[in-house]
């Protein structure tokens, strides 16, 4: 038995183990810039375009370049709308299926400059550039890989012509925290004139690995999104929604972007070959982009609050559309409830309720960790002196050493002392957030029922999140 004492509180923290029959060690682990990543949780996406002006989704890329004409455009507004959110960066979509260029591409005339927008001298990703250093924030690239304005696309020049752009966006907008390449391509749109279908074998076509060659080459520290990674694979649904059951790992190799089904993977492989967490990506309203239909669409504070608990709570990060309208600004309706987010977010995380001193658990360091011997029963048991009303606990593997926890079992101590289990899950991950019914603990438990190898826990915290509508 181990005993801390923290602050007002004082801890009890029972370690039991069991047996040590120490299994190997899991040699899958992240890298430094997939552990930089994950350390985000929460940031932006921004889908802003041609398609804001033709109402539409995706654009068959016949659009011409004189429609795209935001009349206030003001990145600014954008970088500080998020960064008051909470935000961490922001990605912005350079080229959505429409083939439409926001910054002045070489390769192309269907881009901004032959837009009257800043009467065709304008870039956007310089704009948003300025914005998120002003406002300290990241900044990240979405480059469609299907093309549908382009002629080529289907053939060998389009995929130089995609790396043309992309070394464009790699070498003249500074540092990128992460590089998206959707999954969605092949099939109709405008391709030159050619107005016809074009499928792809998405397994060969794109040559992926000399394309993510080009990211390692130039922005070593960004992490590449697709939906089968190679940092970062996409979570299977548009809803904002983790699964339950999120490992981190995957059979890598036996995945690619665009693959059928690949919803499939959303749970990820308990033993797979590489490590590639989810990220989970939903928009505040219906659409990517903006529709003034949907002005009273926007997602309310407890939809986006239980999104967040559901993607940064499930071992996920969370990237959260805002479809900039057609002035160029982040609408009001989507502002009030980015902001109603950060006051729940501010209320419930600002105080860890067993965290007023230092200490291994509470420190938000994960290279501080405590240790569960492997054996049947690994039983970290915190007893509060002074009952706490709570209704959130949320505890953190130290992922640095992989992910090991397969499932667990949550109690919480009433008034008595008396413990009750309240909840049972599987994986833990980065970060796992357990609600249950508000009430007055006078202590909390966490027992890991199985594990693969040894756990290493780095935080945990109780919280009291306030009610919502
Ligand atoms: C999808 C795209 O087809 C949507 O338009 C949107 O960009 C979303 C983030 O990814 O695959």
């Amino acid at each position: 038995m181990r005993t801390f004492y923290i602050g007002l509180f004082s801890l009890a923290l029972l370690l039991h183990s069991c047996a040590p029959a120490a299994p190997k060690e899991q040699a899958v682990v992240p890298s430094a810039r997939q552990l930089n990543w994950q350390d985000l949780e929460y940031y932006a996406f921004v889908h802003f375009s041609i398609n804001t002006f033709t109402d539409k989704e995706w654009g068959f890329g016949d659009e011409s370049p004189e429609l795209f004409n935001p009349t206030e455009l003001d990145t600014d507004q954008w970088a500080r709308v998020a960064k008051e959110a909470g935000m961490k960066g922001i990605i912005i979509t350079a080229k959505h299926h429409d083939g439409f260029a926001l910054w002045p591409s070489a390769y192309t005339e269907h881009s901004v400059k032959n837009s009257p927008w800043r009467d065709g001298k304008g870039d956007l990703l310089k704009e948003l550039r300025a914005s998120c250093d002003k406002y300290g924030l990241k900044m990240g690239v979405y480059l469609s890989p299907w093309d549908r304005n382009h002629p080529d696309y289907g053939t060998e020049a389009y995929i130089t012509y995609y790396r043309n752009q992309l070394t464009e966006l790699l070498t003249q907008y500074g540092p990128l925290f992460e590089v998206w390449f959707d999954g969605a391509n092949g099939g109709d749109g405008y391709y030159g004139g050619a107005n016809e279908s074009r499928k792809v074998d998405k397994l060969t076509y794109y040559d992926w690995p000399n394309t993510h060659a080009l990211v390692r080459q130039y922005q070593p520290d960004a992490v590449m999104f697709s939906d089968a990674g190679p940092d970062i694979r996409w979570v299977g649904n548009e809803k904002g929604y983790a699964n339950q059951t999120t490992w981190s790992t995957l059979y890598r190799d036996s995945v690619y972007a665009g693959m059928p089904d690949f919803d499939r993977f959303s749970a990820g492989q308990e033993d797979g070959t590489h490590w590639v967490p989810t990220e989970t990506d939903v928009s505040i309203r219906p659409g990517w982009f903006y529709h003034a239909s949907e002005d009273d669409k926007v997602k309310t504070v407890a939809h986006l609050w239980d999104i967040y608990l559901n993607s940064v709570g499930l071992n996920s990060n969370l990237l959260l559309n805002l479809p900039v309208d057609r002035r160029g600004l982040v609408h009001e309706t989507d502002v009030e409830r980015l902001m109603g987010l950060k006051t729940q977010l501010d209320a419930t995380f600002a105080q860890n309720l067993i965290a007023s001193a230092p200490s291994e658990l509470s420190d938000d360091d994960r290279n501080t960790f405590e240790l569960l011997q492997s054996g049947d029963t690994h039983r970290i048991e915190i007893e509060l002196t002074t009952p706490v009303e709570a209704n959130l606990f949320s505890i953190q593997e130290a992922i640095q050493f992989g992910q090991h926890i397969q499932s667990f079992r949550f109690f919480v101590a009433d008034e008595s002392g008396n413990y009750k289990n309240v909840y049972e899950g599987t994986t833990v991950g980065n970060k796992r957030m357990i609600t249950f019914d508000t009430q007055f603990v006078t202590g909390v438990a966490f027992e890991v029922t199985e594990a693969k190898s040894t756990v290493r826990i780095a935080e945990v915290a109780l919280h009291r999140a306030p009610d919502l509508e």
